[in-house]
């Protein structure tokens, strides 16, 4: 077995080989889900961008067709950046993609068309000859300007689309509108900006519905519906989102009062996950977000073990999760406790948006009051490499407040700096957000899905997500170990946790 194999994710997408970015255009077809994503395919650094294609009936097992966009055409001819699919009336998917048109990485924005609707892959894709569609005028930066997204129809029947952008440091999405997807005209102000977040990448912008759990379709507009608007920020590699409401009249969005823009905002992974992209699924009405978990390195049918009972974790203690293949394992463990009358004080002094710098001092090992509890995942035989997922609890007046942490800092033993990723050392902070939740009833659940080199956890059903890439060099396949532990005064009672493994899907021809 290659040593480098054991990395490779079993159940998360990623190609066979070479390098992967951005998820594009994800969309559900005629019965088919569709991803498109940033692909190398000359190798495992970032270049050569085309949009390589998979499909999928169950978003499980996956299929590589050809790639559907590449460079050819004086439009594109430097690259094929990332954007969008919308269907449009009459059934008819239609791509939106930033196009590089010289060596100065001057964006256009085109688009691009199935050759043969009635082939279920829609394997082939046409780039007419009236691209690019949209080209910046004096006022749009021009080499920052790209990853168009889905459309949105307004009451007025034109299409409305924006794309990142910034002026000067100013991040805003610039809009622009059309009555037949052809003709766009730039709107007068950008649809949102935020002074001192710099460049805005790979914007999505849907609407929510606040009555009821189903995903809204991306031109839906009422009553009941609020707007989400996230960006990535090209600064920090972070992405943020609020929400808001979108003012129709005014084609303005304004996030709501308590909604901060920026580093300091709301995250939907506080780990390793960026550009993201969501698609609505009408098949079952929901809409489903895409993200990269970028590397961090350098360059049975299942079985479940249900516990039964009740078990208690005393501080310092921790128990074994067997039975399963934990380096490739869904987990998801609900923890109870008495009281919060332990949990330690939270100083003043710190930064209430800083959660990564609290774990990065506070890690599993410290003591605390109620927490640090969790789960040692990836662990090897006598602890040289673990990846801890926990919560820790602080009392801040009179209320508390919970701290989730992914720690790949103890992950690999393999030296960082000899492992260096451009040029910097191998990528492994302590992860961490703060879990918006309420603690009245004393629990806190955690799910990590574990898939090699991935551990992707959610605290409190969703809450707070954290994706963390990590490569140890022990606990890998049959050599890996699960546990559940508390480093905790206050002992923590383990109400459920059920754990399957995860196989890897039998077509994993991505
Ligand atoms: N990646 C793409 C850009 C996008 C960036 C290029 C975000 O279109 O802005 O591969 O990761």
């Amino acid at each position: 077995v290659n040593v480098r194999q054991v990395h490779r994710t079993g159940y998360h997408f990623q190609p066979t080989k070479h390098w992967i970015n951005d998820p594009n255009g994800p969309m559900y077809y005629n019965g088919v889900y569709h991803l498109f994503y940033q692909y190398n395919p000359k190798g495992a650094v970032w270049g050569n961008i085309v949009w390589a294609h998979s499909v999928s009936t169950d978003l499980i097992n996956w299929k590589k067709v050809e790639h559907a966009i590449y460079p050819s055409k004086p439009f594109d001819q430097y690259g094929c950046w990332s954007g969008s699919a919308t269907i449009l009336p009459g059934n008819k998917p239609i791509i939106l993609y930033t196009g590089i048109i010289d060596k100065n990485n001057t964006q256009v924005q085109n688009y691009a068309v199935p050759a043969n609707l009635s082939d279920p892959y829609l394997r082939e894709w046409i780039k007419p000859d009236n691209n690019p569609l949209i080209v910046a005028d004096q006022s749009v930066n021009k080499t920052s300007f790209r990853d168009p997204t889905t459309a949105w129809l307004g009451r007025d029947g034109h299409w409305r689309i924006v794309m990142g952008s910034r002026r000067k440091d100013r991040g805003m999405t610039h809009m622009y509108r059309s009555k037949d997807f052809m003709h766009w005209t730039k709107a007068g102000h950008p649809l949102h900006s935020s002074a001192g977040t710099g460049n805005w990448e790979c914007p999505d912008f849907y609407p929510v519905s606040i009555s009821g759990k189903n995903g809204l379709d991306t031109s839906v507009m009422g009553p009941n519906v609020k707007h989400v608007l996230k960006v990535s920020l090209d600064v920090t590699r972070y992405e943020y989102y609020t929400l808001g409401t979108y003012l129709a009249q005014q084609d303005r969005y304004v996030p709501d009062k308590d909604m901060i823009d920026g580093w300091n905002g709301l995250r939907y992974d506080y780990g390793n996950f960026y550009a993201s992209k969501s698609f609505f699924d009408p098949s079952k009405n929901r809409r489903i977000l895409w993200g990269w978990a970028n590397e961090s390195d350098t360059t049975d049918n299942d079985v479940q073990k249900n516990w039964a009972g009740i078990q208690k974790l005393a501080k310092g203690e921790k128990i074994e999760i067997k039975g399963i293949t934990v380096a490739q394992a869904d987990v998801d463990v609900t923890f109870t406790f008495n009281s919060l009358d332990n949990a330690e004080p939270f100083d003043p002094s710190w930064d209430r948006y800083d959660a990564q710098k609290l774990c990065s001092q506070k890690g599993s090992t410290v003591e605390g009051g109620l927490g640090p509890f969790g789960l040692l995942t990836l662990a090897s035989e006598n602890l040289e490499e673990y990846t801890p997922v926990f919560f820790r609890v602080f009392k801040d007046q009179n209320k508390h407040i919970v701290l989730m942490c992914s720690d790949a800092s103890r992950s690999s033993l393999m030296d960082p700096k000899t492992h260096m990723k451009n040029g910097n050392d191998a990528y492994r902070p302590s992860f961490a957000g703060f879990v918006n939740v309420d603690l009245k009833d004393k629990k806190l659940s955690l799910r990590s899905l574990i898939d090699n080199s991935v551990v992707e956890s959610f605290g409190a059903g969703g809450k707070t997500c954290i994706t963390s890439r990590v490569y140890p060099t022990l606990a890998v396949y049959g050599n890996a170990h699960l546990y559940a532990f508390n480093n905790g005064s206050e002992t923590v009672n383990i109400e459920s946790l059920n754990a399957w493994t995860m196989s890897r899907p039998l077509q994993m021809n991505h």
